[in-house]
């Protein structure tokens, strides 16, 4: 035995070549020794999948796609464009002065959120986010056309369907990703006009685009809701609490639901921590690696704290101007009356606020 032993005392000996002995080898799900197996900058101990990279095919679609748009703008300034007419010039012009990222966002949620949506879809989607980007588009799909149908994978409203895709963060919580790329290409196209839609000069809010906007249309919900349920009046602000964040559902798809909400605080959020001059691909992988710990947290201190937040809340939930609270009115007529009674408001203001302080106390804990 010690003779046996000591030969692997010997500063020659090579276990791998010179031991032939046959051994079974348990499969190694992480190195217990590594902090981190696959090098995504998740611990392993947080890690939902230790060996696979965080969000790898999504980044690897969505890099791909921005080379090809880094190619098309190369390929645009290096043409003699100055000879097209001046409506082309203009479409060249604007692609080649567009950031990366502002092109790849409006791509990607056009596949939903656009004139691919509907003609409906189209129109809101254009005020809301500017153009699509056609020409790229068509660029990139004689390219490769698996990108844009992976990304036509992740339609949010559909998610149920399997062979659709879900987008998940690290913790495996579901977001819509179609629905955060609209809201983040509203957050960064400053000057939503109401002139294409009623010829007035007003300018939509940004986060009405985003999520006051879902906070507004939520008044359908409440409305079908009231009707459907059996629960006194009374308990109404309860029950529609737990509509929202899932505990309880009705047959009606509804405006405002979890996915939707993480969706618009994460284009929030995203829209405050980068520049547009980041990629995507980037502000993708950095957020959904580092910052969604404190998600709800941060989103809320961006509006100056919990108190300067409910202010603002408050503000939006109610107003019987239909065309200055236009989201408000347009669902509440879907389900009723045009005007929005001041125990609705409150309804959506006390329930909304209540959604954001469980989850920023969820984040503290
Ligand atoms: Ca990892």
């Amino acid at each position: 035995m010690v003779e046996h032993l000591s030969r692997f005392n010997s500063a020659d000996y090579n276990f791998l070549t010179r031991d032939n002995a046959p051994r079974l080898y348990l499969p190694i799900i992480s190195d217990p020794t590594m902090m981190d197996s696959d090098g995504d900058d998740i611990p392993d101990n947080e890690d939902l999948e230790p060996l696979k990279i965080f969000l790898h095919e999504l980044l690897q679609k969505l890099e791909l796609m921005e080379k090809y748009i880094d190619d098309y703008k190369k390929y645009l300034i290096n043409s003699d464009y100055n000879n097209y007419d001046n409506a082309m010039q203009d479409i060249i012009t604007e692609i080649i002065n567009t950031e990366t990222s502002i092109i790849s966002i409006n791509i990607i949620r056009n596949l939903y959120y656009g004139w691919e949506g509907n003609t409906a879809n189209g129109v809101k989607w254009t005020v809301t986010d500017g153009t699509d980007f056609p020409l790229v588009k068509n660029y990139i799909c004689e390219k490769d056309s698996s990108i844009l149908e992976y990304f036509r994978m992740y339609n949010g409203r559909k998610y149920k369907s399997p062979e659709l895709k879900l987008f998940k963060d690290k913790t495996d919580q579901e977001i819509d990703l179609l629905h955060m790329l609209a809201t983040l290409g509203g957050q960064g196209h400053d000057e939503i006009s109401l002139f294409l839609l009623f010829g007035k000069k007003d300018t939509i809010e940004p986060p009405l685009s985003g999520w006051a906007g879902d906070l507004q249309s939520a008044i359908q919900d409440l409305r079908i809701f009231a009707n459907s349920t059996e629960y006194e009046p009374r308990l109404i602000e309860d029950s529609f609490y737990k509509l929202i964040v899932g505990e309880i559902s009705i047959n009606t798809p509804l405006k405002l639901t979890l996915q939707d909400l993480l969706a618009d605080i994460d284009a929030q959020n995203i829209h405050n921590t980068y520049s547009q001059k980041e990629t995507l691909s980037y502000m993708i992988k950095n957020y959904y690696t580092y910052h969604t710990d404190t998600r709800f947290t941060d989103f809320v201190d961006s509006f100056g704290g919990i108190n300067e937040f409910s202010d603002l809340v408050y503000s939006y939930t109610r107003g019987n101007d239909p065309v200055k609270h236009l989201i408000l009115h347009f669902f509440a007529l879907r389900n009723g009356d045009i005007f929005v009674t001041t125990d609705e408001s409150n309804i959506l203001w006390k329930v909304f606020m209540r959604v954001i302080k469980e989850k920023i106390n969820e984040e503290s804990n």
